[in-house]
């Protein structure tokens, strides 16, 4: 079964870098796990879901990667509070409790194009 979707997930795939219709991709998102909480953050099928989070000041904010290649969730700076996930491995979790406004930006230092921004307010 989770071969079949990452089969399924490699056409998908293909057919996104010929094509810029997004109906056969609705096959796919029916089962694509969702967050299970306004706080939490789903890796699947190379994307954060969702890409753009907006949480209050002091929210404890959850990454799951659903994925079975790794992952990470990586936002580097001198000046903000820095995060990193580390190596996610397949459903790993990883918390990181936000304690300053701002928006962060932060990349999977494994996949070029990987991005998601958690908005601190
Ligand atoms: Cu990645």
């Amino acid at each position: 079964m989770r071969l079949a979707t990452l089969a399924i997930a490699a056409v998908v795939a293909a057919w996104g870098c010929a094509s810029t219709s997004t109906g056969s991709k609705s096959a796919v998102i029916v089962n694509a796990p969702k967050p299970s909480s306004p706080e939490e953050i789903v890796i699947y099928e190379y994307k954060y879901v969702p890409s753009t989070l907006t949480v209050p000041v002091g929210t404890t904010v959850t990454w799951v990667n659903y994925d079975v290649a790794p992952h990470t969730a990586t936002y580097r700076s001198f000046t903000d509070e820095a995060f990193d996930t580390g190596n996610m491995t397949a459903n790993a979790l990883y918390r990181h409790k936000f304690r300053t406004a701002g928006t962060y930006g932060y990349i999977c230092v494994y996949h070029q194009g990987m991005r998601g921004t958690v908005v601190v307010q």
